[in-house]
């Protein structure tokens, strides 16, 4: 592989500007919307207040990153970025969704909340078996992801690692049993930063997708070699290979990613599936860092054809941290949003927001990047991010955690990683070669942004006038209606920091209404179902939204699976149709508001 040399191009500019300004000072956004924190002016101006209150409701729960080989001790910061992660399922099925958050350090222990329902939550994770996952010969957890692979009516339990990623079967009020070696073709050892359940063939049955960051035959804890870096910031191919495990319906999985055609090393740190041609099957986004995303059309349920360069999404090479999707313009069309690193006065890549365009006749969706029309581009260095309605007014908006590293001091990395990422491939490759960072943070104490859709196609930053600018370097983000009231609450786990739980006091003249859906022929967890909302807003004008239940999205996470529709002041709400990951279409008329419909597949 060789280097281009636009990119040495644009950090030697980087250079330059750093040395004009001796002393980076870390920049907030301009533009976020007051500096209150007042909740009932929050609330009067906005619709919606936040508070965290994790220490209250029984969750804390501390981050520690990974510790990994002494020969990157130097550079600990930026190899041992990630594992901070939380997805939420309802685990025991009474009706109140639960959350499952990661920790990396060897050692450490990961954390099942079960809702009390009662507003408060208790680590159930030692006694069912899930807590011990980071042993040191077992390496460490970066994320997981909630799917009822088995379709017995208890969500299952994949946690991706690096080291020895793990599958769990859920057996009820007999806890979880640890079913690896059911995902046939496993490699014992990978570092998977990445994982969706999808029905990829549409038999009925999950299948699961891992995406690989540093390539599979790293033991971060005890290095062969330090050539173990990205060869390239623009054009890395020797990152971790990816897997696709097909779900042959007696309990096992085949591993088939040649045979589809997920042959790609990049290095993939989020993944979404999502049928984005209409052809009813689910389509593959890669968001990779350090290079191009990837989008693998579907063809059929027997493989898949890499469409990155032809439907855009492959175009510019950023460093791709986050895939998440959201119908932002009441379209009943999802736009799929992709986080990337922006450091004014640096490096301003911007973040991606691909709305569908068109379809081409081979089914090659194009897509066109409105993120910087809509005001959703710039979030610093991003991590994870979804869309959610926070305060029920009918629109879907963006909550998205960021920051790299808050180092022991104020001073700025960013020069001397300009330097080694415009490196030539056998510099930048070699962590030998990376300058110590010595406590110096890398665009840290940054504040987490919540875009607020004004449903005229702008989004505005609110996060500090509504309670929640946080500083934390944030890792992930997931919504979910813990409470069943028709309002969103927010988790956000940082990378060495805490596990925030944001409670959400809404605008109770909005209404809202909501999905839960069972499937019968289809995946049992509905995982690639659709639900478009047809209602009539307050001033009379008809809106419609697309909604889908995810197996995984953003950056380690996942949302609830129960799908929320804020719906305004004053709505009539004509329909919603549901489209069954088999295809079966079901109308339902005229649905109650403020009301959460239990919907099993005809
Ligand atoms: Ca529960
Ligand atoms: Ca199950
Ligand atoms: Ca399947
Ligand atoms: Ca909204």
């Amino acid at each position: 592989m060789t280097d281009r040399p636009l990119l040495r191009g644009a950090l030697g500019l980087v250079f330059v500007g750093l040395l004009a300004v001796p002393l980076l000072v870390q920049q907030w956004s301009s533009g976020a919307a007051g500096t209150s924190t007042d909740p009932s002016t929050a609330l009067e101006r906005y619709g919606f207040a936040l508070e965290n209150v994790a220490a209250e409701v029984g969750i804390d729960f501390s981050h520690q990153a990974p510790d990994l080989d002494s020969s990157l001790a130097h550079i600990m910061p930026e190899v041992a970025q990630a594992g901070a992660s939380v997805s939420i399922t309802d685990v025991d099925q009474d009706g109140y969704a639960d959350l499952y958050v990661t920790n990396s350090k060897r050692g450490t222990r990961n954390a099942l909340y079960r809702n009390q329902g009662d507003g408060t939550f208790t680590d159930m994770a030692p006694e069912l078996g899930i807590a011990a996952l980071n042993r040191p010969e077992t390496g460490t957890s970066m994320g997981s992801v909630w799917g009822d692979y088995d379709n017995d009516g208890d969500e299952d339990l994949f946690v991706y690692k690096w080291g020895r990623s793990a599958l769990f079967r859920n057996d009820g009020d007999a806890g979880f049993t640890r079913v690896t070696d059911r995902l046939q073709g496993l490699p014992d050892w990978m570092n998977a930063n990445a994982a969706v359940w999808l029905d990829a063939n549409r038999d009925g049955h999950l299948d699961l997708f891992v995406g690989g960051f540093y390539a599979g035959d790293v033991n971060l804890w005890d290095l062969e070699s330090t050539r173990m870096m990205p060869e390239s910031y623009e054009y890395a191919t020797n990152g971790g290979r990816n897997y696709l495990f097909l779900n042959q319906g007696d309990g096992t999985f085949t591993e088939v990613a040649d045979e589809w055609g997920l042959t790609g090393t990049r290095w993939t740190l989020a993944a979404v599936a999502s049928d984005l041609n209409g052809s009813g099957y689910p389509d593959l986004f890669l968001a990779n860092d350090f290079g191009a995303d990837q989008l693998y059309v579907n063809e059929g349920g027997e493989g898949f054809r890499e469409a990155s360069r032809a439907s855009n999404v492959g175009s510019v090479p950023k460093s791709g941290m986050n895939a998440s999707m959201g119908d932002v313009m009441n379209q009943g069309v999802q736009a799929l949003y992709v986080s990337n690193l922006t450091e004014e006065g640096v490096l301003v890549q911007g973040n991606n927001l691909w709305m569908a365009d068109s379809v081409s006749g081979n089914g090659t969706p194009a897509f066109e990047n409105l993120a910087g029309t809509m005001g959703v581009a710039k979030a610093g260095w991003s991590y994870g991010a979804q869309f959610g309605d926070l305060n029920n007014d009918g629109w879907q908006d963006l909550f998205v955690v960021n920051g790299f590293y808050s180092g022991e001091t104020r001073d700025s990395y960013w020069y001397d990683f300009s330097k080694i990422a415009g490196g030539y491939k056998s510099i930048i490759e070699d962590a030998a070669n990376w300058p110590a960072m010595e406590g110096r943070s890398l665009s840290g104490h940054q504040q987490t942004r919540i875009w607020l859709n004004d449903g005229a196609g702008q989004f505005q930053n609110v996060a500090p006038a509504v309670g929640g600018a946080s500083t934390h370097d944030g890792r992930a983000v997931a919504l979910a209606d813990f409470q069943n009231q028709g309002v969103l609450n927010a988790v956000v786990a940082n990378q060495r920091g805490p596990v925030e739980f944001y409670r959400n006091t809404v605008d109770p003249q909005h209404d809202w209404i909501a999905f839960e859906l069972e499937g019968t022929e289809s995946n049992r967890s509905a995982i690639g179902a659709r639900v478009t909302l047809h209602w009539t807003d307050a001033q009379g004008t008809p809106q419609r939204q697309l909604q889908q239940v995810h197996g995984g999205s953003g950056f380690g996470s996942q949302n609830q699976r129960r799908l929320h529709f804020g719906l305004g002041s004053d709505p009539t709400v004509e329909k919603a149709v549901i489209r069954w990951p088999l295809g079966t279409t079901q109308t339902l008329d005229a649905p109650d508001t403020n009301t959460i419909h239990r919907v099993t597949e005809p």
